[in-house]
């Protein structure tokens, strides 16, 4: 740290000697603005910086590259260059930076990179094109791998579409999840906001995020929410397997916040909300890959027990190559189209004769010939099991010397979705997600090509026909969009 004042003598001539000594560093002009610095202090950074061979410029010219304040915001400090910039019109305008990377760049003996921590900067309406990137308003239209650059920034976002969902506010939390995803398809770190111009998604208020969030580190809207009780809560309440925003929010408002005082009060709970409480630690764990291959293995000795031919297919986040999940989730078919029938009650009942079912609710297959008319009907009808399964795990190696008695175990979420042979690629499509492509996937259905897409098939709705697809590329066909690989459908 340097010392903030010193006396040293303003005008030294030492001072104008360096001035014109030859500079180490030829692209880097430094001009140190003075009001919030004060004169002595300023003399004393200048003779400083000349001192390791840096360029400091006694007056704000055309020849300044960089220009360095200390303790001012990004909007004055935009204010003072506009005032400067009026008497040298025509000339580009040098990169504005807090005095931290003066301190940063003097401790290095070198100029160091302008990160966006340093560089004071706010939303300009700039002529030229900001934005080189060019990006389809669909997710769907654009790969969306798992792993970004601007996960800060995207998750801040998230925090704010999770709170815009608990308030009931859809269309909010659209926009957030949107602007969000939008962040991790680009090809690089967002660290300008004038990077944000032209993209779709970007709105008044999640821009304010981003800027807030480039120019402080933090956005004081985001922070507010996450140390919130009410978001606190919510989010504890939603993580209970068989709760959704609707019950959580009533308990929240009859001043319910903890999982102990919903354990009290057993006779307000269903079965499965019971379960969940039951399995609490163990579902709101992340499941790794590891345990979703152990299931698959599990689940695919059921089914082949039961039905020779039958097939387990992975599906849902995992699919799309990430390492943890909430549950994991699978589909059952087989290719002979109606072999399928019955079949889910009697693989449960082989899970449960090993006693792997902690929990089970089975959903009959309501498919009729006239679900798919329904436009906005997204919610598929398959026959299902939603489970908690009981995974074994590797004994412990050793404890205290001896081998533990007994394998232990953990509790998993799993689905089990079963569907006829001729709508397994819409079902598949349909459970790989994210849950935000999905929806981007039949929005642009609806909206671009006047279809209505779910998991069981693409409808026409003036010529009254469904289309027919043997995978997941003929349905992108159809839509006449670009194949996207589950890899690249994490919007
Ligand atoms: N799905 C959907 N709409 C919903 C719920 C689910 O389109 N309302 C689809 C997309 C999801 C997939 O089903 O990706 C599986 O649902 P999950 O909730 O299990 O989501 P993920 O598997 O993607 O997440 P996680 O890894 O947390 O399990
Ligand atoms: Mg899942």
């Amino acid at each position: 740290m340097l010392p903030k004042r010193r006396r040293v003598r303003a005008e030294s001539p030492r001072r104008a000697v360096a001035s014109s000594a030859p500079a180490r560093f030829p692209g880097v002009a430094i001009y140190l603005a003075e009001p919030r610095m004060g004169r002595s202090r300023r003399a004393f950074l200048t003779s400083l910086a000349r001192s390791k061979g840096f360029r400091i410029l006694d007056t704000y010219s055309s020849e300044v590259t960089h220009v360095v304040m200390e303790q001012t915001s990004a909007k004055e400090a935009i204010c003072w260059q506009k005032d400067m910039g009026a008497h040298l019109p025509g000339c580009p305008q040098p990169i504005l930076l807090d005095i931290s990377w003066f301190t940063e760049s003097m401790a290095a003996g070198q100029p160091v990179p302008e990160e966006v921590r340093h560089r004071l900067e706010v939303a300009e309406p700039k002529k030229e094109p900001q934005s080189s990137v060019t990006m389809p308003t669909y997710a769907c239209q654009r790969p969306t791998a798992l792993t970004h650059h601007n996960v800060i920034l995207s998750e801040a976002l998230e925090t704010l579409a999770e709170a815009a969902g608990f308030e009931g506010n859809e269309g909010r939390l659209l926009s957030f999840y949107r602007a969000a995803s939008v962040l991790k398809s680009l090809p690089c770190p967002v660290t300008s906001l004038s990077q944000l111009q032209g993209l779709p998604h970007f709105g008044e208020h999640s821009s304010r995020v981003i800027q807030e969030l480039l120019e402080h580190g933090a956005c004081e809207e985001v922070e507010r929410v996450r140390c919130s009780e009410r978001h606190q809560t919510m989010k504890l309440f939603t993580q209970i397997f068989g709760v959704g925003v609707k019950t959580a929010n009533r308990w929240y408002q009859e001043g319910l916040r903890t999982l102990d005082e919903l354990r009290e009060q057993p006779q307000r709970l269903t079965q499965q909300q019971k379960a969940g409480l039951q399995y609490y630690q163990d579902l709101s764990t992340p499941v790794g890959r590891a345990d979703a291959e152990a299931l698959q293995q599990l689940v695919e000795a059921a089914v082949r027990q039961t039905l020779p031919g039958a097939t387990v297919t992975l599906t849902g986040g995992f699919r799309r190559g990430k390492s943890q999940g909430h549950d994991v989730d699978f589909l059952i078919t087989h290719p002979e189209e109606g072999q399928e029938v019955g079949l889910l009650p009697k693989v449960m009942r082989h899970l449960q004769s090993q006693g792997l079912v902690l929990y089970h609710q089975h959903h009959r297959s309501h498919l009729d010939s006239t679900h798919l008319l329904r436009q906005n009907y997204t919610m598929d009808a398959f026959e299902r099991s939603f489970c908690i399964l009981c995974l074994p795990q590797p004994p412990h190696a050793a404890l205290g010397g001896t081998l533990h008695p007994c394998p232990t175990w953990k509790a998993v979420r799993v689905d089990l979705v079963v569907t006829p042979n001729s709508q397994f690629p819409f079902a598949l499509l349909g459970w790989t997600g994210s849950q935000l492509f999905e929806r981007e996937l039949r929005r642009f259905s609806r909206q671009e090509k006047g279809l209505w897409l779910n998991s069981h098939g693409l409808f026409d709705p003036e010529q009254k026909t469904f289309f027919h697809a043997t995978s997941e590329e003929d349905i992108f066909r159809l839509l006449g969009l670009k194949y996207l690989p589950p890899e690249q459908r994490n919007a």
